[in-house]
């Protein structure tokens, strides 16, 4: 009897010596993605976790949820705000619902390479849209990358605008994405990424468009023939980290994962344009068929987008603050 009592004493002492220690002050950062888990953001948030774990010497661990386990993108920016999620790295598709100036990135045929969307993004412009978040309980830790959308469809060969007529496409939830598709008269269908493998398989739609990437690990050449490279929108991503948990971290450990995701924003760039130079390959080889249109005649269909009001008021249009109501 006395030995249990002994060994129960010995088991407290010890709990409280290690109460101090990493083991149990250990914080827990959830991070959500949309995507497969060989997705581009998940490498690239795989990549982040390690470097923050390395450096607080385990004291903060990154879990990576892919494939929207933990609901759509909007669903996980929402929890952000709620503080039900910490962290997430999402489209910006969705982000125009949260502060209406990042519709200034989705616009179509923005930006004409990748150099120049760094430049903005990294820059001025970038920094003071990302500067709005706080104001929305979300904080920016680095824009990432989704990368350059190219339109898959199960129908015909796209090589001109006109044979857009009437696809039933997929478009994240946005009215910018709406609005292009309208534009080259199509007939879009806003829907969360996570139900739009089953929404082709079943020809709900007959056509979405994405990055490479997003293609190939989605595995939609399973259920689309035709992919067209016409890199319409430059899509960006951002990882975002609700200021709830933001606000329980310390400088220190603020410093660390700021540092951190600016380095995994770089590898995934990296990984991303990669993935641009040989994917268009691989979904060929998967049997699809690839078109290169001339984008030209794509860019001139969509410039209406530019001046739609509802566009222009919510990018600010010489009211910077319109979009914050
Ligand atoms: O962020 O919704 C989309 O099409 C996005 O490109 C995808 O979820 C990756």
């Amino acid at each position: 009897m006395r030995r249990k009592w002994f060994i129960l004493a010995a088991a407290l002492l010890l709990m409280m010596v290690m109460g101090a220690s990493p083991v149990f002050a250990k914080t827990v950062l959830k991070l959500g993605t949309s995507t497969q888990p060989t997705h581009i953001y998940n490498q690239a948030a795989e990549y982040f976790g390690k470097l923050v774990a390395d450096r607080t010497g385990g004291d903060i661990e990154v879990q990576v949820f892919p494939a929207s386990q933990l609901g759509s993108e909007r669903d996980m920016v929402e929890g952000l705000q709620l503080g039900t999620l910490e962290m997430t790295l999402t489209s910006t598709g969705p982000m125009g619902n949260f502060v209406p100036q990042v519709k200034l990135f989705n616009l179509p045929f923005l930006f004409k390479d990748r150099e120049s969307c760094y430049r903005v993004l990294d820059g001025e412009i970038g920094t003071q849209i990302a500067d709005r978040f706080p104001a929305v309980g979300i904080r920016s830790l680095g824009w990432f990358e989704n990368g350059f959308r190219n339109i898959t469809n199960s129908k015909r060969p796209i090589n001109t605008p006109e044979d857009m007529a009437g696809l039933k496409i997929r478009v994240m939830e946005d009215d910018v994405f709406i609005l292009t598709m309208k534009a080259l008269g199509a007939s879009p269908l806003p829907m969360a990424f996570g139900e739009l493998y089953t929404a082709l398989e079943q020809k709900t739609v007959d056509a979405q468009e994405n990055p490479l990437a997003v293609i190939h690990s989605s595995r939609f050449f399973e259920v689309q023939k035709h992919l067209a490279m016409t890199g319409h929108f430059y899509s960006p991503a951002v990882l975002l980290i609700s200021d709830i948990a933001w606000k329980t971290l310390s400088p220190e450990q603020q410093k660390i994962l700021t540092e951190a995701a600016a380095e995994a924003r770089d590898y995934e760039r990296q990984i991303s344009l990669k993935a641009d130079q040989e994917l268009e390959a691989a979904c060929a080889r998967e049997g699809m068929e690839v078109t290169n249109p001339d984008k030209a005649p794509f860019a001139a269909a969509v410039a209406s987008v530019y001046t739609e009001p509802s566009v222009v008021k919510a990018i600010g249009g010489g009211d910077a603050e319109a979009g914050q109501k």
